[in-house]
């Protein structure tokens, strides 16, 4: 079966244990992982090292999200000009979006692994097609970007686009995103992203939202354990029937 995963944000241990919930078989199964990997959880680097050993692995797919972008922006200048230069140009990443302690983590990475993640981090693709039966299902941070080589002049706003953009999330709480996937993704069937904390409540905690055929999968899990934050939880959705898994407090 094909499974997507979205937005663990440093939850290390939720994430192997959702693997374990859906009872991810790597010899059977595919699994689609929609990017934010780092940040807020306590466990990034240990994430990170997971997923890119995960991603050797054919059947499994990895997609950028935003806070990957920014901690690759935030590495290449580190490793240019050191600490203190990083520091300043990614204040950003580093106080407003949760990056000071996966940066804090990576610091004591060798060089060459830094080399490493970056060289994996620069060549994570923004968007996946797939087809699955009869449905040709889109997978994205949080928009549909076009795909374009990495050579193109317009490639950076493409894949800012496709790690950044709300439209989809934003215009679906109206419940028009079907005029959206018209114009963006007209060969689209299903789209599926994450990025955006969803806010539909079922059993008082957040589900899976679907609006047309939109999917946000982000349920907030970068709050997990979180004081204040209990109905938060790290989902999977399964694509071939759309069963939804919850993990959470
Ligand atoms: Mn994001």
């Amino acid at each position: 079966m094909t499974y997507c995963i979205s937005d663990i944000h440093g939850h290390f241990d939720a994430f192997t244990k959702m693997l374990r919930m859906i009872e991810y078989d790597s010899k059977r199964d595919e699994l689609y992982l929609l990017g934010d990997y780092v940040d807020w959880g306590s466990q990034s680097a240990e994430m990170l090292e997971y997923v890119m050993e995960l991603d050797k692995e054919e059947n499994v797919h990895v997609l950028l999200g935003n806070h990957d972008l920014m901690m690759l922006e935030c590495l290449e200048i580190y490793m240019e000009e050191g600490e203190h230069t990083a520091k300043l140009y990614c204040r950003n990443w580093i106080y407003n979006n949760g990056g000071n302690a996966t940066f804090k983590q990576l610091l004591s990475w060798s060089e060459e692994r830094l080399d490493e993640l970056i060289r994996w981090l620069r060549n994570l693709p923004y968007r996946y097609d797939i087809i699955l039966g009869e449905e040709h299902i889109t997978l994205v941070h949080s928009f549909p970007a076009k795909v374009v080589e990495r050579t193109h002049p317009n490639y950076p706003y493409y894949q800012e686009q496709a790690v950044w953009n709300r439209d989809f999330a934003e215009y679906g709480y109206y419940d028009c995103s079907e005029p959206l996937m018209e114009k963006y993704c007209p060969d689209t069937d299903v789209l599926v992203f994450g990025h955006t904390i969803s806010e539909e409540m079922r059993d008082d905690h957040l589900s899976i939202w679907k609006r047309g055929n939109c999917y946000d999968i982000d349920c907030g899990a970068k709050l997990l354990g979180m004081r204040g934050y209990d109905k938060v939880r790290l989902a999977s959705l399964r694509l071939e029937d759309k069963k939804e898994y919850y993990l959470g407090e």
